[in-house]
């Protein structure tokens, strides 16, 4: 497409905003004693689990996603706290409308990112840093919180630049310099490569972004599949070309919950797995896409994991079709073992876009898509506690 090209050609600009330990800095203005201060947020039941940690507390090695049991091991004298979640959600918005002042163009991304095209603005604000940092006064001045920018080509390089800038700073890599700048980095900064990608890497002896840059692309898509390996080697070059709003693929979206004491009741585990499932159904349709199976997840008491997985008749987004197929999963997953259960979690993957599948393959859409789409709206107006199906 002769629009496309010339797109491409022009050289974009492309901020990625993050503030810094978010949470933390939320608190902070709320209680400046905090400040100076290794804070710690999140759980803080036995089976919590770390939000985010002010960057005092990273220095003792905590971080977010890991057990605030191992956190309060790493560093006691941390503060912790569950955190005020209705705050973040409110300042997260004043967030956004502050970004909309310097871009039209301003794609959020979770709560406390999001990238902006800065495409011709040098002339209303002159070198990128400049415009980085008038953007970072203007949030610390409204909201006194700190942020820091990346900025890039494209919205991967900015991304990983503003891994670079933090905290509270500006980075910057031209298109000219992408490649040498992600060459000596480990294959897993590039937002794309998870830990199962990452371990296919290493088998190859792939560490790096420049090796992987340099591996035959037949040894690779052996070992990432063939779609996977030529998109994760264009990007180790630092070359992306999706639009601002255009989500990174995901491949499976899936949902997870720790019992606070081990469960081995089946009627339980159906209700958790019936709400885990709406979670994932929601979050399903609204990407619109189809799902062509499910997996579940169980964590018994000793920390020993199964996953179960199963395709589904014809692919689709409907709750029932996706709980009639994890139930059967749970059920034999139970019979085989009988022991109390930690940890249950469901997936759904295969996933692909609604459109190009039902021209393809899928002639026959599941039945009770429709009403979870109706429950899907109300649950978004009234709250996911509103309504749950009774007899799912
Ligand atoms: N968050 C969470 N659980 C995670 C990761 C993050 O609840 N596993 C929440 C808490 C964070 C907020 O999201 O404050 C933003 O996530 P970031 O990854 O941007 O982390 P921070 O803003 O806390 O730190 P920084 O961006 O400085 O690394
Ligand atoms: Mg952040």
């Amino acid at each position: 497409m002769p629009g496309d090209s010339t797109n491409l050609e022009k050289e974009r600009l492309i901020f990625h905003v993050d503030l810094d330990a978010f949470y933390v800095e939320v608190e902070r203005q709320a209680d400046p004693e905090l400040r100076g201060k290794p804070v710690v947020i999140g759980g803080i039941g036995p089976r919590g689990v770390v939000a985010t940690a002010s960057y005092e507390a990273r220095k003792f090695g905590v971080h977010s996603a890991m057990a605030t049991a191992v956190a309060r091991r790493l560093c006691p004298q941390a503060i912790f706290m569950r955190g005020t979640h209705d705050l973040y959600r409110d300042v997260s918005k004043k967030f956004m409308n502050i970004l909309r002042d310097y871009s039209p163009n301003v794609a959020p991304v979770s709560v406390d990112e999001a990238y902006l095209d800065m495409t011709g603005t040098e002339r209303l604000y002159g070198e990128p840093i400049d415009a980085a940092d008038m953007i970072r006064a203007a949030v610390l001045e409204k909201l006194g919180l700190p942020a820091s920018i990346g900025i890039g080509p494209n919205k991967l390089v900015a991304k990983v630049s503003s891994e670079h800038a933090k905290p509270d700073g500006v980075f910057q890599v031209r298109q000219q310099d992408a490649e040498a700048f992600f060459a000596p980095q480990p294959v897993r900064n590039l937002p794309g490569i998870g830990p199962k990608a990452g371990e296919a890497l290493a088998k190859l002896n792939i560490s790096t972004l420049g090796q992987l840059v340099t591996t035959p692309i037949g040894p690779l898509r052996r070992a990432l599949g063939p779609n996977h390996a030529d998109y994760v080697q264009r990007r180790a070059r630092g070359i992306d070309n999706a639009t601002l709003k255009e989500r990174a693929k995901a491949k499976s979206i899936s949902a997870e919950t720790t019992f606070e004491t081990d469960v081995s009741a089946r009627s339980k585990l159906e209700s958790s797995l019936k709400k885990l499932i709406e979670r994932v159904g929601t979050r399903l349709r609204k990407s619109r896409m189809r799902a062509r199976g499910v997996s579940i997840k169980l964590r018994y008491g000793d920390f020993s994991t199964i996953t179960r997985q199963r395709t589904f008749p014809a692919p689709g987004d409907g709750d029932q079709m996706i709980y009639d197929t994890a139930h059967a999963l749970l059920v034999t997953a139970m019979r085989i073992r009988g022991d109390a259960i930690r940890l249950i979690g469901v997936s759904v993957t295969g996933l692909g876009e609604q459109a190009a599948q039902l021209s393809l393959l899928d002639q026959n859409p599941t039945a009770d898509s429709d009403t979870s789409e109706a429950l899907d709206t109300i649950r978004e107006r009234f709250g996911n506690e509103a309504i749950s199906r009774g007899s799912i």
